[in-house]
């Protein structure tokens, strides 16, 4: 019988578990672990970001960024760093980077699928459409809301559109306070991954034109090698490539703004399990396998790019 008030990885979690998991990782590994409150969501909940460190403490210490809960979830492959972090692997990774991981970037729109299962935007507005002619929405596309190439190909100017973009770049709070986070940090932070579902691909920029960076070869070689290791694991198959050749053009996403505005080199989404299947609502027993896969793709990007 699980009890769910605990965090555990064979059930999706409601926020307040989630959160109440980082403050007492915190808790019980003070030296290792603390967590930062960046700012409140349109609702008033805390935008939270779990920093795992071990070793000497420079303020020159590169860094990784993760994020999920713009539309998925990351706290697997956080639970591991710390939990893990005396195999040797993990010890490596958390004494070389400083790792900074935000496993609900949208808590609003997390905590709002217990009403609506798919939604996927932040919950600000309502704002009408048509002066109201046509009705009136809420929320804006977190991941199409950055400030880089705002309002571009795949985004929607109305406000009831899935991809609605905004009334201006960055307007969600949400998007705002991590952008400011990581920008502070953009010096140090050598890896930004962000974490979606679906489809099995690993998605490079740009996303906003079907055009390449021009070190595509680079975040290739190094993404090309993390999905072989994804699929050691448990044989899922993914696919890497530019994000507007292999899946559609979209600007105002995170990893574009990443590349774009923040200039960290590597800046990679990933689109989680499955192909289609079960889709947005990847059944629960699926969690822990895809977080196993997804950790050892993780590692090696981060392992892989030292090097750099
Ligand atoms: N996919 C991402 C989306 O926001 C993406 C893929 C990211 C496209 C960034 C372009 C730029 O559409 C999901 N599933 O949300
Ligand atoms: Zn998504």
């Amino acid at each position: 019988e699980l009890r769910t008030s605990e965090m555990n990885w064979e059930a999706y979690q409601r926020l307040e578990t989630i959160h109440g998991w980082m403050d007492s990782l915190a808790e019980k590994y003070p030296s290792m672990v603390s967590v930062f409150h960046v700012g409140n969501s349109t609702e008033g909940r805390p935008l939270k970001v779990l920093k795992i460190s071990t070793g000497e403490a420079r303020a020159d210490k590169p860094a990784v960024w993760l994020d999920g809960g713009i539309h998925a979830r990351v706290t697997y492959i956080a639970n591991e760093l710390i939990t893990q972090a005396t195999r040797y692997r993990n010890q490596r990774l958390t004494d070389a980077y400083d790792w900074y991981i935000n496993p609900v970037m949208n808590p609003d729109g997390y905590e709002y699928t217990q009403v609506d299962r798919l939604w996927r935007k932040t919950r600000s507005g309502p704002r009408p459409v048509l002066g109201g002619f046509l009705g009136w929405c809420r929320g804006v596309d977190p991941n199409r809301n950055w400030d880089f190439q705002w309002a571009g190909k795949g985004t929607s100017r109305n406000p009831c559109s899935q991809i609605y973009h905004g009334p201006n770049a960055a307007s969600e709070p949400e998007v705002q306070a991590i952008q400011e986070f990581v920008l502070e940090r953009k010096d140090q932070i050598k890896l930004f991954l962000t974490f979606h579902s679906y489809s099995q691909i690993l998605l490079l920029p740009w996303g906003y034109d079907e055009v390449r960076t021009d070190d595509h070869d680079d975040l290739m070689r190094v993404g090309t090698k993390a999905i072989k290791t994804l699929e050691s694991v448990h044989g899922t198959k993914y696919t890497a490539g530019n994000t507007a050749e292999i899946l559609y053009a979209a600007a105002g996403g995170s990893h574009d703004w990443a590349k774009g505005a923040a200039g960290i080199k590597f800046a990679y989404c990933y689109e989680l399990r499955d192909t289609g299947n079960r889709g947005f609502v990847l059944p629960a027993d699926q969690i822990i396998p895809s977080g196993e896969e997804t950790f050892a793709a993780v590692q090696s990007m981060a392992e892989d790019i030292l090097e750099y």
